[in-house]
């Protein structure tokens, strides 16, 4: 973040970080820099950039000026040093692990992940020799018990999608810190608006920024924010030589999600909060799971650790999942479609869509029923999500 920047709130940073205005124009919306390369004035220029002692642009797969934009505007949210963009969320999830991680390596992931990020951890323990071990983390004690003399990584999904239970990000960071261990925390149910987790301590964090940063449903990104100097290293290894970065006109699109994250969050949190209450009051519905609501198991530590509550719930319905198919659909407004943090509602049913890639015993493990609905509640009026929500469950 730049030194004048340091003073500004998130609303401020949102809009304002990264990027000022056209140098050459003034153009103050971001221009799309949509070129694969940039031309050097000589061959001294071309072959000082290559070397890395002179500043500038090559080829947009190392670097291009509107990604850059979106990499800064996000390093300043997270309250990092750096940040780097990727095509897609699993990109980024892939670009840490393989730029941290080396045959005979362990990871230690959170009880609870995102099923593509599971179904990368199995190939890279299949192919490339790193163990992997899932852990509840609901305590010291279950931590110390898991870690591992070559551990060299946490990873962290909090709230865990979908079950929305919380890692304690305080508590493990200070207990990676004192063994040497990198923490990276995939904050994409948050945004950076809700929860920073390096200023809890941990080192790295990612984002599905297809979700609340882009916000729109018009796009598929990710990126990853943390200390210069392995961001750096990232940048140099696993983002060039795999190569999935975002594109210049994506960047934009985010760039320009981010404007509103404040406004959006804050009408997502208060949205989601009248409709869990709504659902729990609901006498079809079993169980709703949602750190706002006071009957939440971890309410005091999401109280504690983030900013609000989120946009995203998911319940129980007592006819099971019969039940659960009926509801779904019957919903209009509400779209049946994966994903998350979009300005509409949408609704899915994880075991059968989002994590249906990890084997039944492992889901049940991770508390992922076959019954279990996931809404992410968009920025309509409340009032409409919550009568379509009451149509469908009628008929469930
Ligand atoms: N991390 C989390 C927590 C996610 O929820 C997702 C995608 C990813 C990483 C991967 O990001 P992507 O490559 O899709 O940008 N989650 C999805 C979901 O819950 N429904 O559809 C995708």
């Amino acid at each position: 973040m730049k030194e004048k920047e340091k003073k500004y709130g998130l609303n401020t940073l949102a809009i304002h970080a990264g990027y000022d205005k056209d140098k050459e124009t003034g153009a103050l919306a971001l221009p799309i820099y949509q070129t694969s390369t940039f031309a050097f004035s000589s061959v001294e220029e071309g072959a000082n950039r290559f070397a890395g002692v002179e500043s500038g642009y090559i080829y947009s797969r190392l670097g291009n000026p509107t990604v850059a934009v979106f990499e800064e505007k996000v390093a300043a949210l997270e309250k990092a040093d750096a940040g780097l963009a990727f095509s897609s969320g699993m990109a980024a999830v892939s670009a840490v692990l393989l730029g941290l991680l080396r045959t005979g390596d362990h990871i230690l992931c959170s009880k609870g992940l995102y099923g593509c990020t599971f179904g990368l951890l199995n190939l890279l323990k299949d192919r490339f020799g790193v163990e992997y071990s899932l852990c509840r983390m609901d305590g010291e004690a279950s931590l110390l018990e898991a870690l591992q003399p070559n551990t060299k990584v946490i990873y962290v999904e909090t709230p865990i999608n979908p079950t929305l239970e919380l890692v304690d990000l305080s508590m493990i960071s200070k207990m990676a810190k004192e063994r040497g261990i990198l923490t990276v925390v995939d904050n994409t149910f948050m945004s950076p608006y809700l929860q920073r987790p390096i200023e809890l301590g941990c080192d790295i964090v990612l984002h599905s920024a297809t979700k609340y940063i882009g916000g729109h449903g018009d796009v598929v990104a990710g990126v990853v924010v943390g200390p210069k100097d392995i961001m750096d290293n990232l940048r140099l290894t696993t983002q060039k030589d795999i190569g999935g970065i975002l594109a210049p006109f994506d960047a934009y699109l985010l760039v320009r999600g981010l404007k509103t994250l404040g406004v959006r969050m804050d009408r997502h949190c208060s949205n989601a909060q009248e409709v869990a209450e709504y659902l729990s009051k609901h006498s079809k519905v079993n169980k709703v799971y949602y750190p706002g609501l006071p009957s939440f198991s971890q309410y005091d530590l999401a109280t504690r650790q983030m900013e609000g509550y989120g946009g995203v719930i998911s319940f129980e319905l007592s006819g099971g999942f019969d039940a659960g198919v009926r509801m779904m659909n019957q919903v209009q407004l509400c779209k049946r479609a994966v994903s998350l943090g979009d300005v509409d509602t949408l609704i899915q049913h994880p075991a059968s869509m989002t994590h249906s890639v990890i084997p039944i015993d492992e889901r049940k493990a991770m508390g992922i029923t076959e019954g279990l609905i996931r809404l992410s509640v968009g920025i309509e009026d409340v009032s409409d999500i919550i009568d379509d929500l009451e149509q469908a469950l009628s008929k469930a």
